[in-house]
């Protein structure tokens, strides 16, 4: 069995200092032990938290993220469009239920037999985590060369190797909901790119801009490609959730996560561990048109959805619809002065810009000057 505490010293030392993840029962000690130490951010869903320890990787943290073998098919889109996809590595510990020979239930069963196989098709590096201590160490140095380099690597955990950690008292969330800020303009006939383009220029130096997946992003570069934006041209649903991870380890900056309908949709509980986690430099903008646009114009079923009282109901600081561009240029002028989590909701016309483009950048070029961007902002 392995001391938590010595492995988790060993962890510091490499620098790994955020976590994020759904907890197994295996992994109880590493989550007990990054919860004590207030590094771990509780996801509602383990794709959420590999966004989310994306977002803090952009940041400059060395991120970890945990998982139940069952929860890693729920990571795999942004497994293999996010981190694979721009390079951000990070470092996986996920549990082995179901291991053949070992009584299990049975619906571990077939994850116990494929969890390594699934890592490896998806091009993650992978071992069985030793329960010797000085192999475990070495395997531990082992892999943060490979993180070093770029990419990934992921530890499967068996049963008992780690040894317990005492869960410390933890803070309970504040249940106050605020009001919903109503707009007193009638509602204009906005296109998404009039929104993009007032969002470039009603911001200031030490802002960054995440655009989600599809139209969104390929229209805000067509408008300008500009260092302090990122186009997450895959992991459908994780926009929020990549500025959560970046706007926790990056208190100076401040970050807007452009999300669409069908992408919030998605991933709606992400709205939930933003609000908790409450980051005052995040601002969350959704634009709904209605449609999975992107992909031909498909209705969404955001028709039939208040996400202004679900934001509310989440608990996000300052919750406000948004009717004109003048309410998006005052919001944004308020969120900077006041500092506090915004939602912010508008409604947008259907129509992409004509012979719309992709961006002529890589992600992984995207991602190198992104970082050098936000690096200037000290935590
Ligand atoms: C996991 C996943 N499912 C589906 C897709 C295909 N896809 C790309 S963009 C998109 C629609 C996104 O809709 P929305 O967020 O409302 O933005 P819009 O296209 O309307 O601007 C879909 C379905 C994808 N990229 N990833």
């Amino acid at each position: 069995m392995l001391s938590m505490e010595n492995f988790g010293d060993k962890l510091e030392q490499l620098g790994f200092n955020f976590y994020s993840g759904v907890p197994c029962s295996f992994l109880k000690p590493m989550i007990n032990y990054s919860i004590n130490k207030g590094q771990f951010v509780m996801a509602a869903n383990e794709g959420d938290a590999v966004a989310i320890a994306a977002g803090a990787t952009l940041g400059g943290a060395k991120s970890i993220f945990l998982c139940q073998n069952s929860g890693l098919t729920n990571a795999v889109s942004p497994l293999t469009s996010l981190n694979y996809t721009f390079e951000i590595p990070v470092l996986g510990f996920v549990s082995l239920r179901g291991e053949a020979g070992v009584a299990d239930e049975p619906q571990h069963e077939l994850m116990g037999t494929i969890t390594d196989k699934l890592l490896t098709i998806m091009n993650v590096q992978n071992a069985i985590l030793s329960t010797d201590e000085t192999e475990a160490l070495l395997q531990l140095e082992e892999a943060n060369k490979i993180i070093e380099n770029g990419q990934s690597f992921f530890f499967i955990v068996k049963k008992d190797t780690f040894s317990s950690v005492k869960l410390l008292q933890q803070e309970q969330g504040n249940g106050s909901k605020p009001n919903i800020k109503r707009s007193n303009r009638s509602c204009q006939s906005v296109k998404r790119i009039e929104a993009l383009e007032a969002l470039q220029q009603n911001i200031d130096a030490r802002t960054v801009l995440l655009a989600t997946t599809g139209v969104t992003g390929r229209e805000l570069f067509e408008l300008g490609h500009k260092e302090n934006q990122l186009y997450m041209v895959g992991s459908m649903g994780c926009i929020s959730s990549l500025g959560l991870g970046l706007a926790l380890m990056k208190p100076n900056l401040n970050v807007i996560a452009i999300d669409g309908d069908g992408s919030l949709l998605m991933r709606m509980g992400s709205l939930a561990t933003n609000a908790y986690y409450k980051p005052k430099n995040l601002y969350h903008l959704l634009l709904d048109n209605g449609l999975h646009e992107s992909t031909g114009g498909q209705k969404t079923v955001s028709t039939n959805i208040d996400f202004l009282q679900i934001a509310s109901g989440a608990n996000y600081d300052v919750v406000e619809e948004i009717n004109t561009l003048v309410d998006l240029e005052q919001s944004l002028t308020n969120w900077s002065t006041d500092s506090k989590l915004t939602f912010a909701y508008m409604k947008t016309e259907k129509g992409i810009k004509e012979n719309l483009g992709r961006p002529t950048v890589t992600p992984k070029e995207v991602k190198e000057s992104f970082m050098k961007f936000v690096e200037g902002y000290t935590n």
